[in-house]
C-alpha cells in the first residue's frame, strides 16, 4: 500500500554503457538509503562485467542482488548477430523469470526501473503485477527520440510507393533530420533482431509510468522538448533528465598501473594529451589499429591510448606489441601510453593535461568529456555513435570525423588524415570555447536548483508516493 517504504527493483541488462547509467542511479538510491534490489543475470557477457558487478555489490552493501540464471539461446537461430543483440535477445526471452522475484521479494518491490532493451518484455509483467514501471535510456535524449520516432515513421513507409524501404533520411519532428547514413545499421533491415528489439521498445515505453536519461536539458534541449510537448508520440510519459550522473566507483584509482599513469600525466603539459578510447564494445581491424598508431605518432602530441582487438574482452589475448608491430612501443616510449586494461576514465579525463578525447562517441563517454570541459574528436563506429555525433556538434561539445568509416565499411582511414584531424581539433579554439560552456552548464544541471538536480529530486519523491 501507500504507507511501504519504497524498495526499487532494478533490472539491467548487459553492455557496459548500458550498466554504467544504471549503477549510477543505483549508487545514488543506496547512498540516499532508499532500498535497492538488483536483477543479477548470470553468466555475464565480458569479464569486464563480472567485475563491474563485483565492484558495485561491494562498494554499495546495503544494495540486495538477486540472481536470475540465463537461459540458455540457441544461437543457431541467429546468424552474424552481435553478441551483445544476442544477449539482450536471450535476456528478453528469460524476462518471466522476474516474476517470481518480484512476487517474492520481501519487502514488497514497489517499483521496478529497467533498462530500455528490455522495456516490451518487462512493462506487460510490471502491469500484471500491479507496480510502477519506469525506464532507463542509456544514451542521448536525441536517441530517444529516434527510439519514439521510428515506429511512427514505419507505419508511415507502409502507405508509400517502397513500402519497408527507408528512405534517405529519418526526419525526426522538432529534432533533426538523421540521413541514412548515421542511422544505426541495423535499422536499415526491419528484420533485424536489434530493430525488431529497438520498435518493440519505442512503442512500449509510452505504457511505462517515466523515463530516465543521463544527459542534461541545456545539451539538448530541442529532443527533450519536442518528447515533453508530445510532438513525436502524444502521451509519451514524463522524461527525466537526471545527468551527469556522477560515478558510482568508490575505489576509483586504486587498480595497479594507475600510479604509473598518474606519473606520466603529472609530467604532460596542461591540455596537451590525446586520449583515446573507443568504448567497451568497439574492435578495430588490425590494418586500422595501424593507421591509428602511425597518426598519433605523427600528430606530435603525447597520447594515451585505450586499444581494444575483440569486442568480448573474455576473446582477447592479443600481444600489444605485436598487434602494433615491430618497434612502434619503442618508438613512442615515454610519448605514447597503449593499454589494453580498463583505466578510470571519468578520472582521467578531470587530468588537466588531457586536451583532447579522440571517442567512439558512447554517450556516457561524450557526457564524462563535456563535465571535464575536453573536447570530443567523434570517430563513430557502430549502433548509435552517430546520431550521438550529430548531438555532440549541435550541441558544441565535439567534432565529427564525418566522413570515416565505420562498422560494414571497410575504407581505411589513413594515418594522415587521423593525424591532420587530431591537430586541427587541438588547435580549435571556439570549440574549446563552447565546451567550457557546456562544461558550466552540466554543472549548474546538477548543483542544487539545478534541473537535473530537481528532476532526481521529483522522481524520488514520485517513488515515496
Ligand atoms: Br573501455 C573503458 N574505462 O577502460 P559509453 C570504459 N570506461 O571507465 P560503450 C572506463 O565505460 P557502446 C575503460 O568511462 C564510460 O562510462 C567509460 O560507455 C567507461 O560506450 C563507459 O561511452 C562506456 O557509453 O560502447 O557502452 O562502451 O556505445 O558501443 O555501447
Amino acid at each position: 500500500g501507500a504507507y511501504d517504504a519504497p524498495h526499487i527493483l532494478f533490472i539491467p541488462s548487459a553492455g557496459i554503457g548500458h550498466l554504467t547509467p544504471v549503477f549510477r542511479v543505483i549508487a545514488g538510491f543506496s547512498s540516499r538509503g532508499i532500498d535497492v534490489s538488483v536483477v543479477t543475470v548470470l553468466p555475464t557477457v565480458s569479464a569486464a562485467e563480472t567485475d563491474y558487478f563485483n565492484g558495485l555489490f561491494a562498494d554499495y552493501p546495503a544494495v540486495r542482488r538477486v540472481d536470475m540464471h540465463l537461459l540458455p539461446l540457441d544461437a543457431s537461430e541467429f546468424t552474424r548477430e552481435d553478441p551483445f543483440f544476442l544477449r539482450w535477445e536471450a535476456l528478453r526471452r528469460s524476462v518471466h523469470l522476474l516474476r517470481p522475484i518480484i512476487t517474492n521479494a520481501a519487502p514488497r518491490i514497489t517499483a521496478i526501473i529497467t533498462d530500455i532493451t528490455l522495456t516490451s518484455c518487462v512493462i506487460p509483467i510490471a502491469k500484471e503485477l500491479d507496480v510502477p514501471c519506469h525506464v532507463l535510456f542509456p544514451t542521448a535524449a536525441t536517441m530517444l527520440s529516434l527510439n519514439a520516432y521510428y515506429p511512427v515513421y514505419l507505419e508511415k513507409l507502409k502507405g508509400g510507393p517502397e513500402p519497408g524501404v527507408i528512405g534517405d533520411a529519418v526526419d525526426i519532428p522538432g529534432v533533426f533530420r538523421v540521413p541514412r547514413s548515421a542511422l544505426p545499421p541495423a535499422l536499415l533491415d526491419v528484420n533485424k533482431l536489434f530493430t525488431k528489439q529497438f520498435i518493440d521498445n519505442g512503442r512500449a515505453i509510452v505504457k511505462a509510468d517515466g523515463v530516465l536519461v543521463n544527459t542534461f536539458d541545456a545539451v539538448e534541449p530541442a529532443p527533450l522538448a519536442a518528447l515533453r510537448g508530445g510532438k513525436i508520440v502524444p502521451g509519451y510519459p514524463p522524461v527525466y533528465t537526471i545527468g551527469p550522473l556522477k560515478s558510482h566507483a568508490t575505489k576509483a584509482g586504486d587498480k595497479p598501473g594507475d600510479a604509473l599513469l598518474d606519473e606520466w600525466l603529472g609530467k604532460q603539459r596542461a591540455r596537451s594529451v590525446v586520449y583515446v578510447a573507443f568504448g567497451n564494445r568497439s574492435a578495430a581491424r588490425l590494418d586500422q589499429i595501424r593507421e591509428i598508431a602511425a597518426g598519433l605518432e605523427d600528430s606530435g602530441y603525447p597520447f594515451l591510448w585505450v586499444l581494444k582487438t575483440t569486442k568480448v574482452d573474455r576473446e582477447d589475448d592479443a600481444e600489444l606489441a605485436e598487434v602494433l608491430g615491430d618497434g612502434y612501443l619503442e618508438r613512442v616510449k615515454g610519448r605514447g601510453i597503449v593499454t589494453k586494461g580498463w583505466v578510470e576514465q571519468e578520472e582521467l579525463l578531470k587530468h588537466p593535461a588531457v586536451g583532447m578525447f579522440v571517442s567512439h562517441g558512447g554517450w556516457n563517454s561524450a557526457l564524462e568529456a563535456s563535465s571535464a570541459g575536453v573536447p570530443l574528436l567523434v570517430w563513430p563506429q557502430l549502433g548509435d555513435h552517430r546520431v550521438n555525433a550529430m548531438a555532440a556538434v549541435r550541441a558544441g561539445i565535439g567534432a565529427w570525423a564525418e566522413h570515416w568509416s565505420w562498422d560494414g565499411e571497410d575504407t581505411l582511414v589513413t594515418r594522415q588524415e587521423i593525424a591532420d584531424k587530431v591537430k586541427e581539433v587541438m588547435a580549435d579554439g571556439k570549440l574549446r570555447a563552447s565546451v567550457a560552456v557546456a562544461r558550466e552548464e552540466a554543472a549548474k544541471a546538477v548543483a542544487e536548483g539545478g534541473t537535473s538536480y530537481r528532476n532526481m529530486h521529483d522522481f524520488i519523491a514520485k517513488l515515496k508516493g
